[in-house]
């Protein structure tokens, strides 16, 4: 009989302690930080599943990858074994490093879009949205219908909605249209897959406008084996060929390495085209640092060069993706509504089907994130009213899987956690805003629960009763 167990792919080599706290502590710990979880100190969280970005474990590989590194400002071979390795996988002619996406998608922007421009993705993510509105583009959002329904199955719901992209591109014009963009996978609708052909589609239209098409990489690993797992005639090809097809279709990327890089920090910015490069090498020297390694040390470069080799592993990629989908199954059995079918880095809790009796404008999935810590000290992030704003289809609470950190018994203990507060949810309540910066409010924003106001009008009615 053959063996079924899958196991994580690694052992451990080096161990962090994680601190337990009481239940008391971790309610006096979230009002401290105006119920907004990325208040609280790290060494208070006991498992933090705020996001997969940056938060992996490193290889030995990667480990000894570092003392190699070559610390020159200008030239280092860690830049030559960088670019390499990003050309064989992503085949882009120009490879710019950057400290991380959200420096890529900046420069981007700013040599591409001006003011009135619309730039199209199946769906912006946080810093990627703000960094095209910060340069007066308009970020529009165009993700399949079926994307927006949590409950829904699809094997590909990160595709991108092609008849209104091409609508969108007929009424405003193609000139006004400098780029379209594609999120692998797409992290705001529920860490889903963009299908290979859906890539094909979008890449149709844009040549058949004259638009550049960007995608935005962070996690296409991930993407990679879900076209080999759910896409006819790609089962045979390895990772890396399916990679390779998606990259051939799209004019430049940019990437976080924090995610499907398997680094700490880092990030990259391609393109194919010599004039843009140029401009972006300008500007990256201007605030990045010189293009041979653009705000990243020469050791980080060889561990993100290292990692883009190790993401594409099918017992990798294998176990990624199997882990993540237990922890989706096991709550789901359970009742728990989800973002169907389990993603590939994160399970995605509907907040609003979760929480039925608290309005959008209560954030719910701030409440929910809420209770997961008071009840296990186990950190998410919301996605939905308080990151988006109008923007927000849904209201969801990510609970991300770092990279190779997390065994299944800690998965067991979240599954549990949360079973728990599904018991309680009709006693969850809204919050209200006490604090909200200009721009990716998320980051920041402090809260207070609304039940206080509840139960003093209950009580005033009682009183005049
Ligand atoms: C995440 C982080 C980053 C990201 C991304 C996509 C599809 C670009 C970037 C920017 C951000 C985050 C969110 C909540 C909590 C913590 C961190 N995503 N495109 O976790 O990349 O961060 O390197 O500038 O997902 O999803 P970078």
């Amino acid at each position: 009989m053959a063996i079924k167990t899958i196991i994580e792919p690694f052992r451990i080599k080096s161990v962090e302690p994680i601190r337990r706290t009481t239940r008391e502590e971790r309610q006096r710990l979230l009002e401290a930080a105006g119920y907004n979880l990325f208040l609280i100190p790290s060494t208070d969280i006991l498992v933090d599943l705020l996001t997969d970005s940056g938060t992996g474990a490193m290889s030995t590989e990667q480990w000894a990858a570092m003392m190699r590194g070559d610390e020159s400002y200008a030239g280092s071979p860690s830049f030559e074994r960088f670019r390499s390795t990003v050309q064989a996988i992503f085949g882009f002619k120009h490879v710019i490093p950057t400290h991380q996406g959200r420096a890529a998608e900046r420069i981007l922007f700013n040599v591409t879009c001006k003011k009135g421009d619309i730039v199209p993705n199946n769906t912006h993510f946080d810093t990627t949205r703000a960094n095209c509105e910060a340069v007066g583009a308009e970020a529009v959002d165009l993700p399949i219908r079926e994307a927006l329904e949590p409950s829904l199955l699809h094997p590909f719901k990160g595709n991108m909605d092609i008849a209104r992209l091409e609508q969108l591109i007929e009424q405003a014009g193609a000139k006004r249209v400098p780029l379209v963009m594609l999120t692998i996978t797409n992290n705001s609708g529920g860490g889903q897959p963009v299908s290979m052909a859906n890539i094909k589609a979008v890449k149709e239209i844009c040549v058949r406008y004259g638009i550049p098409l960007y995608i935005d990489a962070c996690r296409f690993a991930e993407n990679a084996y879900f076209i080999k797992l759910r896409e006819p005639g790609y089962t045979d090809k390895s990772p890396r060929a399916i990679a390779q097809e998606m990259f051939s279709y799209a004019d430049g990327c940019t990437m976080s390495a924090k995610k499907d890089g398997l680094a700490n920090i880092g990030g990259f910015l391609c393109t194919n085209d010599d004039v843009l490069a140029q401009q972006e090498k300008n500007l990256l020297i201007l605030t990045e640092g010189f293009p041979t390694y653009g705000g990243l040390a020469g050791r980080d470069l060889d561990a993100i060069a290292v990692g883009l080799n190790e993401v594409l592993e099918e017992d990798y990629l294998n176990y990624r993706i199997v882990s993540t989908a237990y922890l989706g199954d096991h709550i789901a059995s359970q009742g728990v509504p989800i973002v169907q079918p389990p993603g590939g880095h994160a399970i995605y809790l509907d907040a609003r089907a979760f929480l039925p009796h608290v309005p959008s404008e209560q954030f719910p999935g701030v409440a929910l994130a809420a209770e997961l810590f008071v009840e296990g000290g186990i950190r998410s992030v919301e996605i939905g009213r308080l990151m988006f704003g109008e923007h927000a289809a849904m209201d969801l609470v990510r609970l991300a899987i770092p990279r190779r950190v997390y065994t299944q018994s800690h998965i067991d203990y979240v599954i549990e956690v949360i079973l728990e507060v599904f018991k309680r949810r009709e006693q969850i309540h809204g919050y209200e805003l006490t604090y909200e910066a200009p721009a990716l409010r998320h980051f920041t924003a402090r809260f207070k629960p609304v039940v206080a106001k509840v139960a003093k009008r209950r009580k005033t009615t009682e009183e005049s009763a």
